[in-house]
């Protein structure tokens, strides 16, 4: 089994009984348990359009390789009528692979560590939550990754 980390965001529709609903998705998928599920975090579209995003981080402990856990991912977006008009559109449900092990994959279709995760408070925040000692492949502690992105707007929510 091999720690996964599954960062995700919602700023469409109705963002609460979405992740609601991706963390059961995510709970039910094979050779998967969710071994655990940060609380939610509103934050400021970063680099994005529309209202304020709901985020969250998961813990997945899985059989299944980074490519196959990819492809879980995107069939639980399409399943919440995820549609991709331009690159950062507003989006109904966004699951992002950040971490699968100490594994480092650098292709089009598929890189880990997530390459954007270092600069993102709505990622390190619950990242951090969940996981306080984390560090990633690169020798990098979450923790002092969270100094940098201090000004970014986003807090706790229910
Ligand atoms: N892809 C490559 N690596 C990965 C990976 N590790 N995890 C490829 C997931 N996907 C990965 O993603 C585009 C392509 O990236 C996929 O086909 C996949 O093969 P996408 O989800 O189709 O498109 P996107 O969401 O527009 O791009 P992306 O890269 O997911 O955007 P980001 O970087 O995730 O940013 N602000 C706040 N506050 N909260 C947010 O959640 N999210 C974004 C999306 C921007 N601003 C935000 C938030
Ligand atoms: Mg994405």
């Amino acid at each position: 089994m091999t720690r996964a980390y599954v960062g995700l965001g919602a700023n469409l529709g109705d963002p609460h009984a979405t992740l609601a609903n991706a963390f059961q998705a995510l709970a039910g998928l094979p050779a998967t348990t969710l071994a655990d599920r940060s609380s939610l975090y509103s934050s400021a579209p970063l680099a994005a359009d529309g209202p304020d995003f709901l985020n969250a981080v998961a813990a997945l402990d899985t059989a299944l390789d980074a490519p196959a856990l990819l492809a879980a991912l995107q069939a639980i977006e399409l399943a919440h009528g995820r549609e991709r008009p331009y690159r950062n559109a507003p989006r109904t449900l966004d699951l992002d692979l950040l971490l699968h092990g100490d594994q480092r994959i650098d292709g089009a279709a598929l890189t880990v560590p997530h390459p954007r995760m270092c600069g993102r408070a709505f990622v390190l925040l619950p990242l951090h939550e969940i996981a306080p000692d984390l560090v990633l492949p690169d020798g990098t502690a979450v923790a002092d990754l969270l100094a940098a992105v201090s000004e970014q707007r986003i807090r706790r929510t229910l």
